[in-house]
């Protein structure tokens, strides 16, 4: 039987918070606050939200206990709750690999989700700064109910403080900003592949909004044409233009150094913005225009250097990544974009491991999960080269894989390349209405199409949550 909570009476959100282990007998649901979700309802929590954590490589063997810390969004459709759930490990000397697998949930009913999603920050600290007093060996069963209850009331009195408007999705609205012919109408018609409409770019009048579509997530894209009159306007009706953006990218034609400064105190003030009203998106700045035929001189790299530190000291309290793009390049907008997304990603790292976990079952050097459009959705490395690698070739070989598809020359969703000493196995699947595509690069390995089988059904049954609530 399914219970579900009735808020139907009250406008504000009600969360519930869940501590589960993994005992000898499996996930266990210890202690639910509010006491109003049934046992069998607490079990699902239980087993989906650990069953995640349960990748032996993720944990086994006591070294990994800091390591272990994980957050995620997580859908329980069936329950109509959506959960930010913490991944942690308890100590205890008698389990397996010295530790117990263990999270907290806050569950809040599915279209009080946008609630999880704008305040992930403040309530991950919450969930944390809890499970690091459950972490210690031995804690009595009073002291677990003592601190889940007071974390209950810390996130109720957090509640009633912030108000978050019912949204049945999040829409993400993302800024592309920089002086006028700094290349951001370009980079985003070469990004989306419109390369008819490359050669016919005239200056942006003001503000050009476009959608797009990730994972069935709506992501508007705002053009702010770059010519002064307008960049006046955007930082005089700020809270039209600024407000709630989720991210930003950052435009600076390299070759320009004239104008760098007018770039700066562009930048400045839009920061300055955001800080007054307390919002700090994630900011990706693309070097832009740094065509590949451009040399890699000492002077270049030192200009560049000079950049990277005028920006950050810029940017205290922002997280801000660094790009070198050109629309001649298209791996380098597919880059920078991706990163984008994945910061805006609350699940971005409980996907890495997933993906970490995947390629030691098969020995991987390398794992990429791409969307239809080449986006990088997640990936995982043993090194620097080998990500840099893999992420450059990924669209080659679903362009080739897509080509020998069309023609019926690949029919098993599956491919196999064979180089010197190394491998690329690629593999398309459907997850819900998601087309999804995961690289795997590994040394020779033998018989990994039979161990990618093998392991395949799990990972794809641990995604499948984390991919409802990527974004
Ligand atoms: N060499 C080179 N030129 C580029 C690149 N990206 C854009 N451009 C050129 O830069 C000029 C300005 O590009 P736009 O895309 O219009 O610049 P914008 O930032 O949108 O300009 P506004 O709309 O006025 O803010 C055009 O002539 C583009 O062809 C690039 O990566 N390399
Ligand atoms: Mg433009």
């Amino acid at each position: 039987m399914v219970e579900t909570k009735d808020f139907s009476s009250k406008n504000e959100t009600s969360s519930t918070i869940i501590l589960s282990v993994f005992e000898k007998e499996g996930p266990v649901p210890k202690i639910c606050v509010p006491d109003i979700i049934s046992e069998d309802n607490r079990m699902i929590i239980a087993m989906k939200s650990i069953s995640l954590l349960m990748g032996e490589q993720i944990y086994q063997g006591g070294n990994f206990f800091d390591s272990v810390k994980y957050f995620g969004i997580l859908p329980f459709p069936d329950l109509e709750l959506t959960g930010l759930t913490y991944f942690f490990l308890i100590k205890d000397e008698s389990a397996r690999g010295k530790a117990k697998a263990a999270t907290i949930s806050l569950l809040v009913e599915d279209k009080r989700s946008y609630f999880l999603y704008e305040n992930t920050k403040q309530l991950s600290i919450m969930l944390a700064e809890t499970a690091k007093l459950l972490a210690y060996e031995g804690v009595s069963h009073e002291e677990i109910g003592d601190l889940i209850n007071s974390l209950a009331q810390k996130v109720e009195n957090y509640i009633s403080e912030v108000n978050t408007p019912i949204e049945l999705s999040r829409k993400l609205k993302v800024l592309f900003v920089g002086l006028g012919n700094s290349g951001k109408t370009s980079y985003l018609r070469a990004l989306h592949e419109k390369f008819s409409e490359l050669t016919e770019i005239r200056p942006t009048k003001g503000i050009e909004r476009s959608e797009i579509n990730v994972l069935g997530h709506q992501i508007m894209d705002w053009d702010l044409g770059g010519q002064e009159k307008y960049r006046r306007s955007y930082i005089k009706n700020a809270d039209l233009y600024l407000y709630d953006t989720n991210l930003l990218f950052y435009f600076i034609d390299i070759r320009d150094d004239n104008r760098f400064e007018e770039s700066f105190e562009y930048f400045g003030k839009l920061i300055g913005i955001l800080r007054a009203f307390n919002q700090y998106p994630p900011i990706i700045i693309n070097f832009h225009k740094m065509d590949p035929d451009i040399s890699d001189t000492p002077e270049l790299k030192a200009k560049l250097e000079k950049l990277k530190k005028k920006f950050t000291e810029f940017s205290t309290g922002f997280t801000i990544h660094f790009f070198n793009t050109s629309i001649f390049e298209a791996y380098s907008l597919n880059k920078s974009f991706s990163e984008g997304i994945n910061a805006l990603s609350p699940n971005k790292e409980i996907f890495a491991a997933q993906l970490q976990w995947f390629a030691s079952k098969l020995n991987a050097q390398a794992m990429l999960l791409l969307n239809e459009s080449s986006l990088i959705l997640s990936d995982y490395a043993i090194d620097k080269d080998i990500e840099l690698v893999s992420e450059i070739s990924a669209p080659h070989f679903q362009n080739l894989f897509r080509t020998f598809t069309d023609f019926k020359l690949i029919t098993k969703n599956q491919a196999l390349w064979q180089m010197e000493n190394s491998m690329v196995l690629f593999n398309h699947f459907n997850l819900d209405d998601n087309s999804l595509y995961l690289l795997t690069l590994t040394n020779n390995e033998e018989n990994i199409r039979k161990k990618f089988e093998r392991h395949f059904p799990k990972f794809k049954e641990r995604i499948k949550l984390l991919i409802q609530t990527y974004l």
